[in-house]
């Protein structure tokens, strides 16, 4: 007999009706790889995954939304009234899942009534009392940003019948009382955890569920992974839920658990033996020190890795730093977000270092070999204007005349949306840093997801912009972004003048729906809407750049098929510290 699942993982679209209903999306994820379904499961799935197996418990990970975007007629309430486990896990990690994260977990209550729905991420850290008071179909939150071993022992009680009382970092109910467990659970380093590409691969072949596990629309084209240097940040940006002042308020960590360089290094090699793509480092590799970053390093060039590896910065690195890389990784892409042109906007954003740092970063990158240069702008800072916006976009230019010949450097510009991170020193003070705010709670986020556009999403406008100009603002930007990398040939014309004439689209489609929302306040236009579903459908995807343009060179064969059915074949074998394997 089938063994029943310990624990399903299920990751929700971010609108559970995304498929029927007209809203207008926007560019709110045209800088990652995902649509503005948001069908990227968090990476801690696939570590809960691995964990939990590891201590004996069955784990799967179902991505209805990947589910629900490759297949239209997807039935997602036969999904559920299908699965048995003894206990739902839902993410809501990135507060944009809050409304498909609350749908599914509704609809898996409403048909096994006596499972236990459990919710986890950083949205649901912060917003733990919220949810549990107010929604009663969520049994319990799991807090933290390092849940394996509190799931592994919420899992034992659930197994046993056992009430959690001693379990660190969960907030239940019992007997109509909230119970708020201390969040104790706050490990040091994220050796004893891996993220294991090869555990995955088992188990798309355990379940036969490709779909169910794959984490973005075109992964298998383009297999892109990342590699975790750390969980949490020393640094404050401040609009960041994820930054130093946001983990230690809500997540109750001091100071980033770092994954040790050698593990780390390993982590890729096992990547690179299996995907012929691109490996993206997040986090900083020099944030530890520049120990940390030599140690990484070194580990590294003992292998001649053919894979372009990525590496993000947090502030430019020397040129003695950028040397070493170019001596150990052979294929080195960088990427680093200034935000603004702007060093006033930057800094009172959180970024410390100025255009001279900047500017010498990448005329070091690229003289030492550097293949791709990324470089991230953003919309809705603090002192930022319609006019800041407009001359980031002049400053791209003349970076692009200075740099520009090699085709190396790549500028973008994109809106913070749709939220402003709850949790970041920015939520928590809006006024000090000249900032509103139009949401504040779970279910007043929950709502504006429904709302026909973007612009209505979005959860604050600040001193210096409304709304309205931080939307038309962001698509004039991205109107003259497109054009200055048609003219440095740092894209096709021909998909170039397609990006131009989506964005022109984009605007009239956003004015539209401000009229039709103006002359029917109340039911905000929806007949009318609807209407326009097919034709925003086209506009949701690229619309302030062309998406491929964020794809880093990709070898023609993208996978080892040998050596992935050999991981498949053989068991687990986690990159995880010694000491943990007992
Ligand atoms: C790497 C990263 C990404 C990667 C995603 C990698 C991935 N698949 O996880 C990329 C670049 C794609 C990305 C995209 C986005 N990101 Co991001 N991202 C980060 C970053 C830098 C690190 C994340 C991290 O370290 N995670 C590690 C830990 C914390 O999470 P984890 O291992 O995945 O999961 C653990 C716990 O969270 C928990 N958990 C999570 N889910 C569940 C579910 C259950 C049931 C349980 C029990 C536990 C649990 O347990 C896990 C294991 O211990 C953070 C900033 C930061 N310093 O944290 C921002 C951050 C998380 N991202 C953020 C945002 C807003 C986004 C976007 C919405 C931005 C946008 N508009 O495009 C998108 C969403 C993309 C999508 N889902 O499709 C915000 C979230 C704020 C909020 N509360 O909503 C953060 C905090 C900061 C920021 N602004 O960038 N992001
Ligand atoms: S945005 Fe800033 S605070 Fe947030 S994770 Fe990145 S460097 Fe850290």
């Amino acid at each position: 007999m089938k063994k029943q699942d310990d624990l399903i993982l299920i990751h929700a679209p971010s609108i559970y009706d995304f498929r029927k209903l007209p809203i207008m999306h926007g560019p709110i994820s045209d800088v990652v790889p995902s649509t503005p379904i948001f069908e990227m499961y968090p990476i801690g799935f696939a570590s809960l995954s691995e964990y939990l197996e590891r201590k004996g418990f069955q784990v799967r990970i179902i991505n209805v939304a990947m589910k629900m975007i490759k297949n239209p007629d997807f039935d997602v309430e036969a999904l559920f009234r299908r699965l048995k486990p003894r206990a739902f896990g839902f993410d809501l990690h990135w507060m944009p899942h809050v409304q498909g994260s609350l749908a599914l977990a509704e609809m898996a209550k409403q048909y096994h009534p006596s499972t236990p729905v459990l919710f986890g991420g950083l949205s649901s850290t912060y917003y733990h009392e919220d949810l549990i008071s107010n929604y009663p179909f969520i049994d319990y939150v799991i807090r933290g940003d390092s849940t394996e071993e509190p799931m592994a022992r919420l899992l034992r009680a659930i197994r046993e019948g056992k009430k959690p009382q001693d379990i660190p970092n969960i907030t239940w109910r019992e007997k109509g009382q909230i119970r708020v467990n201390p969040l104790t659970y706050v490990p040091d380093t994220m050796n004893h955890i891996a993220i294991d590409y090869g555990h995955i691969m088992k188990k798309v072949v355990k379940y036969r569920d490709m779909t169910g596990y794959v984490p973005f629309t075109n992964w298998l084209e383009y297999p892109v992974t990342a590699v975790f240097t750390c969980r949490g940040c020393s640094y404050n940006c401040r609009t960041c839920g994820g930054s130093a002042y946001g983990f230690a308020r809500y997540a109750n960590r001091k100071k980033p658990a770092y994954r040790a360089p050698e593990l780390l290094a390993e982590d890729i090699f096992r990547v690179c033996d299996h995907l012929n793509a691109p490996v993206m480092v997040i986090g900083d590799i020099y944030q530890a020190g520049d120990d940390y970053g030599e140690r990484l390093l070194a580990t590294l060039k003992k292998r001649r890795l053919k894979n372009h590896i990525a590496f993000e910065f947090f502030k430019p690195p020397s040129r003695e730093k950028i040397a070493r890389i170019a001596e150990c990784v052979e294929n080195f892409n960088f990427e680093i977000s200034p935000e603004s042109h702007d060093e006033k906007v930057r800094h009172a954003f959180g970024r410390y270092y100025d255009n001279e740092d900047l500017e010498r970063m990448i005329a070091d990158a690229l003289e030492l070999g550097c293949k791709r240069f990324d470089l991230f702008f953003m919309t809705g800072l603090p002192y930022q204007t319609a006019q800041s916006v407009l001359d980031t976009v002049e400053y791209s230019r003349e970076l692009l005349e200075r740099f520009g010949q090699t085709r190396r450097l790549y500028p973008f510009i994109s809106p913070l949306a749709p939220f402003l991170d709850p949790g970041s020193e920015v939520f928590e003070n809006p006024e000090k840093f000249g900032y509103k705010f139009f949401y504040r709670t779970v279910e007043e986020h929950r709502q504006a997801m429904l709302s026909p556009s973007w612009q209505y999403i979005l959860n604050y406008e600040t001193k210096w912009m409304t709304r309205s100009e931080i939307v038309y603002s962001t698509y004039e930007a991205g109107l003259r972004m497109n054009r200055l990398k048609k003219e440095f040939g740092l894209i096709d014309a021909r998909i170039a003048d397609e990006t131009d004439q989506r964005i022109r689209e984009a605007v009239a489609m956003m004015k539209r729906i401000d009229e039709l929302v103006a002359e029917d306040r109340k039911n905000a236009g929806q007949g009318s809407l609807y209407a326009l579903k097919d034709k925003m459908e086209k506009l949701n995807i690229s619309t302030v750049c062309f998406k491929k343009e964020l794809e880093w060179p990709t070898h023609f064969i993208r996978m080892n098929f040998l050596k992935i059915l050999k991981t498949i074949l053989l068991p687990d074998k986690p990159n995880i510290q010694p000491e943990e394997t007992e």
